[in-house]
């Protein structure tokens, strides 16, 4: 599988694919810009879940290559295309908290476990977005969705899963950080830990999990800068932010 093109772009410039003052396209962005400067554009494979996070699609047409995947299965369809590649593929995923964490969860603690060489960016807005705000594993105590309408009560649905902190008992992975995106200064430091992540790959080392903290307007009720408020009282209180583990 040699590739025989040579690109310079990681990213389409292109506009729309995601609502106003969502973050998935800021994260789409940095994962391009550090794409673009770590000189990866050819050796790339962004295994894209469902979700949102499909929206990417638009962006990196044409540029990088991709694979699109059944719900939840990104893991294990990099998991596959990691084994068979040529070593120096970058071979990343790009999910959301309800492709990752709740029909994905087996794909990920066992990719996570086996200690694939892949990157997994996973966005977490504590919602379902694409299908209208239901609740994901990552939704607040109280906090209001489509199918939690008074909020979510832990006596009836559990508590919110910590992705990070779950990856954390298992030996194998090597980067596992919650980064975010509600200020500029913690968007570049999300940009470093996807930095740090896709430099794992090419030094040859096992998995890494990039949790990124994100926002979802549209099914919170929320403008965007009020999004960013409640993230910042709410949803970072919850999921704080910080490296949990770097080998
Ligand atoms: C097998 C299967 N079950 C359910 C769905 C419906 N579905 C599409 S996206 C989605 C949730 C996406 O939420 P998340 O991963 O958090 O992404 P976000 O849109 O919030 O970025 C669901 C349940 C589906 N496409 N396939
Ligand atoms: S529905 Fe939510 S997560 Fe999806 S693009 Fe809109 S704001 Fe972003
Ligand atoms: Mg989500």
């Amino acid at each position: 599988m040699e590739k025989i093109y040579s690109r310079t772009k990681a990213v389409n410039q292109v506009s729309g694919g995601f609502c106003p003052g969502c973050f998935h396209g800021v994260i789409v962005k940095i994962i391009g810009e550090v794409t673009e400067e770590m000189g990866l554009i050819d050796k790339a494979v962004c295994v894209i879940g469902v979700g949102c996070c499909n929206n990417i699609y638009g962006y990196v047409k044409g540029k990088v290559d991709m694979v699109n995947t059944p719900h939840g299965r990104a893991p294990a369809v990099a998991t596959g295309l990691k084994r068979m590649a040529p070593q120096d593929t970058l071979v990343y995923t790009y999910q959301g908290d309800g492709d990752c964490a709740a029909i994905g969860l087996s794909e990920i603690i066992y990719a996570a476990n086996r200690g694939e060489k892949i990157t997994v960016i996973f966005v977490n807005n504590s919602t379902y977005g694409m299908t209208g705000g239901q609740m994901a594993p990552t939704t607040l105590i109280g906090q209001k969705s489509t199918t939690t309408p008074k909020g979510r009560d832990a006596d009836d649905v559990g508590y919110p899963m910590h992705m990070c902190e779950l990856l954390n008992t298992l030996r194998a992975p090597v980067f596992i950080t919650r980064v975010s995106c509600d200020t500029a200064p913690h968007i570049l430091k999300a940009k470093e830990a996807i930095r740090k992540g896709f430099q794992n790959q090419i030094d040859g080392k096992g998995f890494s999990f990039i949790e990124i903290m994100s926002s979802c307007p549209t099914n919170w009720g929320l403008s965007p800068v009020d999004s960013v408020k409640f993230m910042q009282e709410n949803t970072l209180k919850e999921f704080p932010i910080g490296t949990l583990r770097d080998n």
